[in-house]
């Protein structure tokens, strides 16, 4: 097989027809408010409290803010059970917060927190779960609700990826007290760099607010050691006008999804994840799992497929304990899935844009690499 002309990478940002944005811009001329809760960003904020089906959304500059302002507005203390098969924003939002995070194996059907791993994990210092709906894939929401009743413990989903996600007809974000989404350009949907912060209990609103503005309620009233992480009109013109979209992308993402399963069910040592029951999904990454039946490494495969012009990720990998700037710092030994699914894992170019032609392609080469491998062999 010849290279593609064109490089292949994991994502390609959506990006709406530009007059739209352009009439959006119209606006923020039209009114001089650039940022500060302007009038685009509270259009945005209601539209997302209906589309995500959640009771409360705080608007904020970036994903990651938004965790720590969720972690900060909750007042959470002392130790957090979490995931290390995350992107690094997780566990440092925890770390940030002055916290320790204590980690939970994975499930190894479909890598979000194993339920059944984290009660023995409590001690007397924990105050909360941070669980990620890890892929878009729901966590066992259920399951971990009853846990965070039997100890008092907060809640708090990094649902990053999970935007437009719903497990038995309710938003994913209605789950636990509190639940992060990214809206950074790589997401399903995004506002360029953006996240919110959703919640059940209104009474957060308020003070969310002024954490994410110095803790300013008033032109002479600071009643908070707040940061700056506003979203600003551009941010909040770019999320309106996807918004009008999403759906069309996630049906586009459903299929080009479908055909990547449909190519890759016959390649041994080649798995993938599967829809689950009472979940509409949002089909936000195409994750493989490369196991030693194909004959060869995930580290292999990827590099090989850069001679086609693809440029896969290894979404997440290292694990976040073997960060520099974690490792030795955190009990590993029992994160078994975790290890092995970081090792094996390979995320595959999918965005609405790309063509089902070089879904196929994609296959293609993945078969003649593994091919070629056992030939070899
Ligand atoms: N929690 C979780 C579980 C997360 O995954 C994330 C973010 C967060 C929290 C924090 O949310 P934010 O604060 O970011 O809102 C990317 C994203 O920057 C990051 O948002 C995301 N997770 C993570 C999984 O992926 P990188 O470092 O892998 O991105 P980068 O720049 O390598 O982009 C990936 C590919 O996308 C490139 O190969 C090319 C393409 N691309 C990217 C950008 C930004 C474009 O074609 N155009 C672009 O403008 O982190």
């Amino acid at each position: 097989m010849q290279p593609l002309e064109q490089a292949l990478y994991v994502t390609k940002p959506y990006l709406p027809p530009k007059e739209e944005y352009i009439g959006m811009l119209e606006r923020i001329w039209e009114s001089h408010c650039l940022t500060n809760n302007g009038p685009l960003h509270q259009q945005l904020e209601d539209s997302l409290k209906k589309y995500l089906k959640v009771a409360g959304v705080s608007l904020f500059t970036n994903g990651h803010l938004a965790l720590e302002a969720a972690l900060e507005v909750l007042n959470i203390q002392g130790e957090v059970i979490t995931t290390p098969f995350t992107f690094a924003s997780t566990t440092h939002a925890i770390v940030r917060r002055g916290l320790t995070p204590v980690f939970a194996d994975i499930r190894p059907d479909n890598f979000t927190i194993d339920s059944e791993k984290i009660e023995r994990l409590i001690t007397e210092r924990t105050s909360a779960l941070l669980p990620v709906h890890v892929f878009g894939y729901p966590c066992d929401v259920l399951a971990i609700q009853k846990i965070a009743e039997k100890y008092s413990l907060k809640v708090i989903y990094d649902a990053a990826h999970a935007f437009g996600v719903t497990f038995k007809e309710k938003g994913i974000g209605d789950y636990g007290d509190l639940s992060m989404f990214s809206m950074h350009a790589t997401k399903v949907f995004h506002t360029i760099e953006g996240g919110a912060v959703t919640y059940g209990d209104g009474s957060l609103k308020e003070q969310l607010e002024y954490l994410k503005n110095f803790g300013i309620i008033g032109p002479e009233t600071v009643v908070g050691v707040g940061m700056n992480a506003k979203m600003n009109e551009f941010q909040a013109a770019m999320g309106l006008i996807n918004l009008q979209h999403i759906d069309e992308q996630m049906t586009r993402r459903k299929y080009l999804t479908q055909c990547y399963r449909e190519g890759l069910k016959d390649i041994s040592g080649i798995g993938y994840l599967e829809d689950l029951e009472d979940t509409k999904h949002n089909y936000a990454y195409m994750p493989i799992l490369v196991s030693e039946e194909s004959g060869m490494t995930r580290d292999e495969l990827h590099e090989a497929l850069k001679a086609y012009n693809i440029y896969t990720r290894k979404y997440f990998y290292p694990l976040i304990t073997s960060f520099q700037c974690y490792q030795g710092r955190y009990r590993t030994e029992h994160l078994i899935h975790a290890k092995r699914v970081a090792n094996q894992v390979l995320t595959l170019p999918i965005y609405g844009e790309l063509e089902v032609h070089l879904v196929d392609y994609i296959v293609e080469a993945i078969k003649e690499i593994i091919k070629k491998r056992r030939g070899k062999v």
